[in-house]
């Protein structure tokens, strides 16, 4: 089982290096990430963007960018096209997310006939490591699905939980978010949550036990389920949190990469190819543990 980010650096530095096309590169977060991980033989960059104003940036880094391949394109959208060509014509086998806007990369990723969707839903995961919680935890779906539907919902499951098997957990343990731990018709995040815990108890969704609607608190801490008699063996324990909407996700991502500095890192799942997806203003660790999540995990 892959406890923390070390471990996963570890297994990141022993696999082969893989190419990877960063999509508007000139953003000093997301080039010295990149670069980093050049430097250990995680990656093998394409720097895709203004070519002056990457060298700019990185020579104000200090960053020695030797033979690294650049290719110029100009702006968001062309990056973000050139990227994601790089990617469907096999020159790199994962594409990351520098100064583009997250819908721009991923209308490119998602076209028909230029991108590099796959045959399931495509869903973003975070990957944190909070120091007074035992384990690593996937939280879904910050950054991709607006307001996703009960279908969307099972397709955002079995994403994390390809992921959370992939960090070495067996059966995760899924706990869909509300703001209460009872059902109550007047929130529909509630509904959802019952009916995701019965398809998972019935075998229609499989390799993980899913139980909800939890509370935040409920979901992460044993105490809280005693206080509140919840007795669940998803409550206090969980692997994976499914919050309800991307606000909620997204607030709770950017409570933690903003208010804290624990390790986290952001990928997208179930395109054809891994894609490295953080905010543009996380920090240059946050990207570079993102590296390692899309190079070792997808
Ligand atoms: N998985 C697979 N296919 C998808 C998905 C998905 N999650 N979403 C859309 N598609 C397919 C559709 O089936 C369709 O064929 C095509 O893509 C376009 O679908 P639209 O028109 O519904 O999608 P868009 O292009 O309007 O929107 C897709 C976005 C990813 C741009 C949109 O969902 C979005 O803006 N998401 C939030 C991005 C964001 O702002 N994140 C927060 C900050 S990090």
């Amino acid at each position: 089982m892959i406890k923390n980010f070390d471990e996963l650096e570890k297994i990141a530095k022993e696999n082969p290096s893989r190419s990877v096309a960063l999509a508007m590169a000139e953003e000093s977060d997301a080039l010295a990430a990149i670069m980093s991980a050049a430097g250990a033989d995680i990656v093998s960059p394409i720097l895709v963007g203004n070519g002056d104003e990457i060298r700019r940036i990185a020579g104000e880094l200090g960053i020695e960018l030797g033979d690294t391949r650049i290719v110029e394109a100009e702006g968001e959208y062309d990056s973000a096209e050139k990227a994601v060509e790089l990617v469907k014509n096999g020159e790199a086998d994962c594409l990351m997310k520098g100064k583009t806007a997250t819908s721009t990369i991923m209308k490119a990723a998602l076209n028909k006939e230029k991108g590099i969707r796959g045959n399931s839903l495509l869903s973003h995961i975070s990957i944190a490591n909070p120091p007074n919680y035992p384990k690593l935890l996937v939280i879904t779906d910050a950054a991709m699905n607006i307001a996703p539907d009960l279908d969307a919902k099972i397709g955002i499951i079995n994403n994390a939980v390809s992921i959370s098997r992939k960090l070495g957990v067996d059966k995760p343990k899924v706990a869909v978010i509300g703001a209460v731990e009872k059902v109550n018709p007047a929130m529909p995040a509630t509904m959802d949550a019952a009916v995701l815990s019965k398809m998972a108890q019935r075998g229609q969704i499989k390799n993980c036990l899913i139980d909800g609607p939890f509370a935040l608190d409920n979901a992460l801490s044993k105490k809280s389920c005693e206080v509140k008699g919840i007795v669940s063996e998803v409550g206090g324990d969980a692997d994976i949190l499914l919050l309800p909407t991307i606000e909620a996700a997204n607030v709770l991502y950017k409570s933690l990469s903003v208010l804290t500095d624990i390790p986290m890192a952001g990928i997208i799942l179930g395109a054809a190819k891994p894609i490295i997806l953080t905010s543009r203003a996380d920090s240059d660790r946050i990207k570079y543990l993102s590296i390692l999540a899309g190079v070792s995990l997808v």
